[in-house]
Protein backbone atom coordinates (compact mmCIF):
# COMPACT_ATOMS: atom_id res chain seq x y z
CA UNK A 1 0.00 0.00 0.00
CA UNK A 2 2.42 2.55 0.77
CA UNK A 3 4.98 3.09 -2.30
CA UNK A 4 7.10 5.76 -1.83
CA UNK A 5 7.43 5.94 -5.90
CA UNK A 6 7.54 9.87 -5.87
CA UNK A 7 8.13 12.13 -3.41
CA UNK A 8 4.48 12.70 -3.14
CA UNK A 9 3.35 9.34 -2.21
CA UNK A 10 4.40 9.19 1.59
CA UNK A 11 1.80 12.48 1.88
CA UNK A 12 -0.89 10.62 0.08
CA UNK A 13 -0.44 7.77 1.68
CA UNK A 14 -0.28 8.87 5.28
CA UNK A 15 -3.74 11.22 4.49
CA UNK A 16 -5.15 8.07 3.43
CA UNK A 17 -4.22 6.04 5.79
CA UNK A 18 -5.00 8.45 8.96
CA UNK A 19 -8.54 9.03 7.50
CA UNK A 20 -9.51 4.87 6.47
CA UNK A 21 -7.80 4.48 10.38
CA UNK A 22 -10.29 7.05 11.78
CA UNK A 23 -13.24 5.90 9.79
CA UNK A 24 -12.77 2.37 10.78
CA UNK A 25 -12.18 3.29 14.15
CA UNK A 26 -16.00 4.69 13.67
CA UNK A 27 -17.32 2.41 12.00
CA UNK A 28 -16.07 -0.42 14.16
CA UNK A 29 -17.27 1.74 17.41
CA UNK A 30 -20.67 2.88 16.11
CA UNK A 31 -21.56 -0.77 14.77
CA UNK A 32 -20.31 -1.96 18.64
CA UNK A 33 -22.76 0.61 20.25
CA UNK A 34 -25.54 -0.80 18.05
CA UNK A 35 -25.42 -3.84 18.63
CA UNK A 36 -25.07 -3.86 22.37
CA UNK A 37 -28.07 -1.38 22.58
CA UNK A 38 -30.12 -3.89 20.54
CA UNK A 39 -29.71 -6.31 23.40
CA UNK A 40 -29.37 -3.50 26.42
CA UNK A 41 -32.93 -1.64 25.50
CA UNK A 42 -34.71 -4.24 23.83
CA UNK A 43 -38.53 -5.45 25.07
CA UNK A 44 -37.48 -8.12 27.14
CA UNK A 45 -34.25 -6.16 29.27
CA UNK A 46 -35.81 -2.87 29.63
CA UNK A 47 -39.50 -2.99 28.90
CA UNK A 48 -40.52 0.24 29.87
CA UNK A 49 -39.29 3.35 27.64
CA UNK A 50 -37.85 5.96 29.55
CA UNK A 51 -37.81 9.58 28.51
CA UNK A 52 -34.41 10.94 27.29
CA UNK A 53 -34.20 15.05 27.61
CA UNK A 54 -31.34 16.54 25.40
CA UNK A 55 -28.34 17.16 27.30
CA UNK A 56 -26.09 20.51 25.81
CA UNK A 57 -22.96 18.97 27.32
CA UNK A 58 -23.36 16.05 24.71
CA UNK A 59 -24.47 18.33 21.76
CA UNK A 60 -21.62 20.31 22.22
CA UNK A 61 -19.16 17.38 22.44
CA UNK A 62 -20.39 15.48 19.47
CA UNK A 63 -20.35 18.99 17.38
CA UNK A 64 -16.65 19.79 18.62
CA UNK A 65 -15.34 16.59 18.28
CA UNK A 66 -16.28 15.01 14.72
CA UNK A 67 -15.38 19.56 13.74
CA UNK A 68 -11.82 18.75 14.73
CA UNK A 69 -11.25 15.17 13.41
CA UNK A 70 -12.88 16.62 9.80
CA UNK A 71 -10.38 19.94 9.58
CA UNK A 72 -7.73 17.47 10.87
CA UNK A 73 -8.53 15.39 7.99
CA UNK A 74 -8.87 18.49 5.93
CA UNK A 75 -5.16 19.49 7.06
CA UNK A 76 -4.09 16.92 5.68
CA UNK A 77 -4.98 16.86 2.66
CA UNK A 78 -4.40 20.19 2.14
CA UNK A 79 -0.84 20.56 3.26
CA UNK A 80 0.32 17.65 1.01
CA UNK A 81 -1.84 19.15 -1.87
CA UNK A 82 -0.10 22.37 -1.81
CA UNK A 83 3.26 21.42 -2.39
CA UNK A 84 2.03 19.90 -5.74
CA UNK A 85 1.40 22.78 -7.33
CA UNK A 86 4.44 24.93 -6.29
CA UNK A 87 6.45 23.62 -8.94
CA UNK A 88 10.70 24.34 -8.23
CA UNK A 89 12.24 26.49 -10.72
CA UNK A 90 14.52 23.68 -11.92
CA UNK A 91 12.33 21.02 -12.77
CA UNK A 92 12.34 19.83 -16.27
CA UNK A 93 9.65 20.83 -18.90
CA UNK A 94 8.20 18.08 -20.98
CA UNK A 95 4.68 19.46 -22.82
CA UNK A 96 2.32 16.48 -22.73
CA UNK A 97 -0.55 16.68 -25.36
CA UNK A 98 -4.19 14.52 -24.97
CA UNK A 99 -6.16 13.55 -27.30
CA UNK A 100 -8.49 10.98 -28.17
CA UNK A 101 -7.00 8.69 -27.95
CA UNK A 102 -3.63 8.99 -26.83
CA UNK A 103 -0.61 10.62 -24.93
CA UNK A 104 2.49 12.48 -26.71
CA UNK A 105 5.22 13.44 -24.70
CA UNK A 106 7.52 16.36 -25.94
CA UNK A 107 11.06 17.20 -24.78
CA UNK A 108 12.55 20.35 -24.23
CA UNK A 109 15.30 19.71 -27.13
CA UNK A 110 11.93 18.58 -29.52
CA UNK A 111 11.92 14.84 -29.24
CA UNK A 112 8.78 13.22 -28.87
CA UNK A 113 7.56 9.88 -27.16
CA UNK A 114 4.24 8.16 -26.33
CA UNK A 115 5.93 7.08 -23.14
CA UNK A 116 7.24 9.09 -20.47
CA UNK A 117 10.77 8.85 -20.41
CA UNK A 118 11.92 10.86 -17.15
CA UNK A 119 15.24 10.94 -14.76
CA UNK A 120 15.27 9.52 -11.42
CA UNK A 121 15.14 12.02 -8.41
CA UNK A 122 14.94 14.93 -10.70
CA UNK A 123 12.12 17.51 -10.54
CA UNK A 124 9.99 16.80 -13.67
CA UNK A 125 6.74 19.48 -14.39
CA UNK A 126 4.34 18.30 -16.42
CA UNK A 127 2.60 21.12 -18.74
CA UNK A 128 -0.62 19.61 -20.77
CA UNK A 129 -2.86 20.48 -23.21
CA UNK A 130 -5.81 18.39 -24.20
CA UNK A 131 -7.15 18.79 -28.11
CA UNK A 132 -10.46 17.74 -27.52
CA UNK A 133 -12.48 16.30 -24.64
CA UNK A 134 -11.65 16.16 -21.01
CA UNK A 135 -8.38 14.01 -20.00
CA UNK A 136 -6.85 13.21 -16.81
CA UNK A 137 -3.15 12.33 -16.60
CA UNK A 138 -2.78 9.67 -13.64
CA UNK A 139 0.42 7.65 -12.87
CA UNK A 140 -0.94 5.67 -9.16
CA UNK A 141 2.56 4.80 -8.08
CA UNK A 142 3.24 8.01 -7.93
CA UNK A 143 -0.40 9.29 -6.65
CA UNK A 144 -0.32 12.28 -8.96
CA UNK A 145 -3.50 13.09 -11.00
CA UNK A 146 -4.43 16.23 -12.45
CA UNK A 147 -7.34 16.80 -15.32
CA UNK A 148 -6.01 18.49 -18.95
CA UNK A 149 -8.97 20.37 -19.62
CA UNK A 150 -9.27 21.41 -23.37
CA UNK A 151 -9.00 25.36 -23.39
CA UNK A 152 -7.35 25.75 -20.26
CA UNK A 153 -3.91 27.41 -20.47
CA UNK A 154 -2.96 25.88 -17.24
CA UNK A 155 -3.00 22.39 -16.85
CA UNK A 156 0.10 21.02 -15.30
CA UNK A 157 1.31 18.35 -12.30
CA UNK A 158 5.05 17.79 -11.30
CA UNK A 159 6.65 15.34 -9.23
CA UNK A 160 10.20 13.75 -8.46
CA UNK A 161 10.18 10.34 -8.86
CA UNK A 162 12.34 8.29 -6.57
CA UNK A 163 12.67 4.33 -7.71
CA UNK A 164 14.28 3.54 -11.61
CA UNK A 165 11.46 1.12 -13.32
CA UNK A 166 8.54 0.78 -15.43
CA UNK A 167 5.18 2.30 -14.25
CA UNK A 168 1.59 2.53 -15.42
CA UNK A 169 0.58 6.30 -16.93
CA UNK A 170 -3.21 6.23 -17.55
CA UNK A 171 -6.24 8.61 -18.32
CA UNK A 172 -8.47 8.78 -15.26
CA UNK A 173 -11.16 10.57 -17.20
CA UNK A 174 -13.75 8.32 -19.11
CA UNK A 175 -12.91 10.45 -22.69
CA UNK A 176 -15.12 8.04 -25.40
CA UNK A 177 -15.29 5.18 -26.89
CA UNK A 178 -11.53 3.85 -27.04
CA UNK A 179 -10.45 5.91 -23.25
CA UNK A 180 -8.74 1.94 -22.01
CA UNK A 181 -6.09 3.16 -25.09
CA UNK A 182 -4.80 6.00 -23.56
CA UNK A 183 -2.48 3.53 -20.98
CA UNK A 184 0.91 3.81 -21.30
CA UNK A 185 4.13 3.78 -19.41
CA UNK A 186 6.29 5.86 -17.51
CA UNK A 187 10.23 4.77 -17.52
CA UNK A 188 12.12 5.97 -14.91
CA UNK A 189 15.85 5.78 -16.04
CA UNK A 190 18.86 6.68 -13.89
CA UNK A 191 20.25 9.91 -15.22
CA UNK A 192 23.26 8.60 -17.37
CA UNK A 193 20.53 6.74 -19.27
CA UNK A 194 18.10 9.26 -19.00
CA UNK A 195 21.14 11.97 -20.87
CA UNK A 196 21.87 9.13 -23.47
CA UNK A 197 18.80 8.70 -24.87
CA UNK A 198 17.87 12.63 -24.57
CA UNK A 199 20.59 13.06 -26.98
CA UNK A 200 19.89 10.37 -29.35
CA UNK A 201 18.09 11.38 -32.45
CA UNK A 202 15.10 8.89 -33.61
CA UNK A 203 16.37 5.95 -35.17
CA UNK A 204 17.13 6.66 -39.09
CA UNK A 205 14.91 5.08 -41.62
CA UNK A 206 17.12 2.92 -44.07
CA UNK A 207 16.94 4.35 -47.30
CA UNK A 208 15.12 1.90 -49.02
CA UNK A 209 12.70 2.08 -46.66
CA UNK A 210 12.28 5.52 -46.69
CA UNK A 211 12.01 5.35 -50.61
CA UNK A 212 9.24 3.43 -50.33
CA UNK A 213 6.14 6.20 -50.73
CA UNK A 214 3.87 6.86 -47.95
CA UNK A 215 5.97 5.56 -45.78
CA UNK A 216 6.80 8.85 -43.87
CA UNK A 217 3.13 9.78 -44.04
CA UNK A 218 2.25 6.36 -42.33
CA UNK A 219 5.30 7.50 -39.39
CA UNK A 220 3.05 10.85 -39.05
CA UNK A 221 -0.06 9.49 -38.80
CA UNK A 222 1.24 7.24 -36.18
CA UNK A 223 2.94 9.92 -34.31
CA UNK A 224 -0.77 11.98 -34.69
CA UNK A 225 -2.41 8.52 -33.62
CA UNK A 226 -4.71 9.31 -36.51
CA UNK A 227 -4.89 4.95 -36.04
CA UNK A 228 -6.79 5.21 -32.80
CA UNK A 229 -9.87 6.26 -35.07
CA UNK A 230 -9.56 5.39 -38.60
CA UNK A 231 -8.34 1.61 -39.40
CA UNK A 232 -6.42 0.61 -42.84
CA UNK A 233 -8.08 -2.51 -43.37
CA UNK A 234 -11.52 -1.90 -44.47
CA UNK A 235 -13.25 -2.25 -40.52
CA UNK A 236 -15.05 0.88 -39.53
CA UNK A 237 -13.69 2.08 -36.01
CA UNK A 238 -14.71 5.61 -34.93
CA UNK A 239 -13.89 7.22 -38.70
CA UNK A 240 -14.11 5.30 -41.61
CA UNK A 241 -11.49 3.17 -42.97
CA UNK A 242 -8.52 4.61 -45.20
CA UNK A 243 -8.67 1.34 -47.20
CA UNK A 244 -9.32 2.15 -50.72
CA UNK A 245 -10.92 5.45 -50.25
CA UNK A 246 -8.67 7.20 -52.69
CA UNK A 247 -9.95 7.80 -56.32
CA UNK A 248 -13.08 6.36 -54.79
CA UNK A 249 -17.37 8.15 -54.61
CA UNK A 250 -17.70 8.15 -50.99
CA UNK A 251 -21.16 10.16 -49.46
CA UNK A 252 -20.79 13.51 -47.69
CA UNK A 253 -22.77 16.10 -45.56
CA UNK A 254 -21.70 19.54 -46.62
CA UNK A 255 -23.86 22.01 -45.41
CA UNK A 256 -26.46 19.75 -44.56
CA UNK A 257 -26.97 18.94 -47.93
CA UNK A 258 -25.83 15.36 -48.98
CA UNK A 259 -23.64 15.15 -52.09
CA UNK A 260 -21.38 12.13 -53.50
CA UNK A 261 -17.56 13.13 -54.09
CA UNK A 262 -14.53 11.72 -55.33
CA UNK A 263 -12.02 11.60 -53.03
CA UNK A 264 -8.66 12.98 -53.85
CA UNK A 265 -5.68 14.79 -52.80
CA UNK A 266 -8.01 18.15 -52.28
CA UNK A 267 -10.48 16.13 -50.21
CA UNK A 268 -8.41 14.51 -48.05
CA UNK A 269 -6.43 17.95 -47.12
CA UNK A 270 -9.66 19.88 -46.11
CA UNK A 271 -10.98 16.62 -43.95
CA UNK A 272 -7.85 16.99 -42.15
CA UNK A 273 -7.94 20.79 -42.22
CA UNK A 274 -11.37 21.39 -41.68
CA UNK A 275 -13.02 18.29 -40.96
CA UNK A 276 -16.26 19.77 -39.84
CA UNK A 277 -16.76 20.72 -43.68
CA UNK A 278 -18.00 17.50 -45.13
CA UNK A 279 -18.88 15.01 -42.65
CA UNK A 280 -18.98 11.23 -44.28
CA UNK A 281 -22.56 9.92 -44.35
CA UNK A 282 -22.74 7.45 -41.11
CA UNK A 283 -20.31 9.39 -38.95
CA UNK A 284 -21.15 11.93 -36.56
CA UNK A 285 -19.75 15.42 -36.98
CA UNK A 286 -17.38 16.63 -34.60
CA UNK A 287 -15.60 13.67 -33.24
CA UNK A 288 -12.78 14.31 -35.17
CA UNK A 289 -10.74 17.97 -34.46
CA UNK A 290 -8.93 20.02 -37.43
CA UNK A 291 -5.23 19.73 -37.59
CA UNK A 292 -4.25 22.43 -38.97
CA UNK A 293 -2.32 23.73 -35.91
CA UNK A 294 -1.17 20.70 -36.02
CA UNK A 295 0.41 19.40 -39.38
CA UNK A 296 2.32 21.20 -41.66
CA UNK A 297 1.50 21.20 -45.50
CA UNK A 298 4.44 18.49 -46.41
CA UNK A 299 3.35 16.95 -43.13
CA UNK A 300 -0.42 16.56 -44.80
CA UNK A 301 1.17 16.08 -48.77
CA UNK A 302 3.09 13.05 -47.21
CA UNK A 303 -0.12 11.40 -45.23
CA UNK A 304 -2.14 11.60 -48.65
CA UNK A 305 0.56 10.23 -50.19
CA UNK A 306 0.03 7.31 -47.79
CA UNK A 307 -3.45 7.15 -48.02
CA UNK A 308 -3.44 6.52 -51.58
CA UNK A 309 -0.85 3.42 -51.49
CA UNK A 310 -4.11 1.89 -49.96
CA UNK A 311 -5.84 1.70 -53.16
CA UNK A 312 -3.33 0.46 -55.05
CA UNK A 313 -3.61 -3.36 -54.13
CA UNK A 314 -7.53 -3.54 -55.78
CA UNK A 315 -6.42 -2.31 -59.25
C1 LIG B 1 -11.10 11.07 -32.63
C2 LIG B 1 -11.17 10.26 -33.79
C3 LIG B 1 -10.40 10.71 -35.03
C4 LIG B 1 -9.06 10.99 -35.14
C5 LIG B 1 -7.99 10.97 -34.04
C6 LIG B 1 -8.83 11.30 -36.53
N1 LIG B 1 -10.00 11.21 -37.23
FE1 LIG B 1 -10.21 11.46 -39.24
N2 LIG B 1 -12.24 11.17 -39.07
C7 LIG B 1 -12.91 10.84 -37.91
C8 LIG B 1 -14.33 10.71 -38.19
C9 LIG B 1 -15.42 10.39 -37.15
C10 LIG B 1 -14.49 10.96 -39.57
C11 LIG B 1 -15.81 10.93 -40.36
C12 LIG B 1 -16.58 12.21 -40.15
C13 LIG B 1 -15.98 13.33 -40.94
O1 LIG B 1 -15.88 13.24 -42.17
O2 LIG B 1 -15.59 14.33 -40.31
C14 LIG B 1 -13.15 11.23 -40.10
C15 LIG B 1 -12.87 11.50 -41.44
C16 LIG B 1 -11.60 11.58 -41.99
C17 LIG B 1 -11.31 11.65 -43.40
C18 LIG B 1 -12.31 11.54 -44.51
C19 LIG B 1 -12.44 10.04 -44.79
C20 LIG B 1 -13.36 9.60 -45.89
O3 LIG B 1 -13.61 8.35 -45.95
O4 LIG B 1 -13.86 10.42 -46.63
C21 LIG B 1 -9.94 11.73 -43.53
C22 LIG B 1 -9.12 11.79 -44.80
C23 LIG B 1 -9.39 11.75 -42.18
N3 LIG B 1 -10.43 11.64 -41.26
C24 LIG B 1 -8.04 11.84 -41.88
C25 LIG B 1 -7.51 11.85 -40.60
C26 LIG B 1 -6.10 12.03 -40.29
C27 LIG B 1 -5.01 12.21 -41.34
C28 LIG B 1 -5.98 11.98 -38.95
C29 LIG B 1 -4.72 12.17 -38.11
C30 LIG B 1 -3.92 13.35 -38.39
C31 LIG B 1 -7.31 11.76 -38.39
N4 LIG B 1 -8.20 11.67 -39.43
C32 LIG B 1 -7.58 11.62 -37.03
C33 LIG B 1 -12.34 10.65 -36.65
C34 LIG B 1 -10.99 10.86 -36.35
CU1 LIG C 1 -8.59 10.34 -22.21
Amino acid sequence: MFSGYSNFSGGVDMAFAIIVGISLFFLIGITAVIIYFIFKYNKKNNPVASEIEGSTKLEIIWTVIPLILVLFMFWLGWSSYIPQRKVPADAMKIKVTAQMWSWRFEYENGKVEDTLYIPVNKAVVLNMVSLDVIHSLYIPAFRVKEDVVPGKAENYMWFKSLVVGSYDLFCAEYCGLRHSYMGTMVEVVDQKTFDKWYAATPPKMDSAMAAKPGVEGRMIMDKKACFACHSIDGSKLVGPSYKGIFGHKVTVQSNGKEREIVVDEAYIKKSIIEPEADIVKGFPKGTMVSYKTQLTEKEIDEIIEYIKTLSEDEK
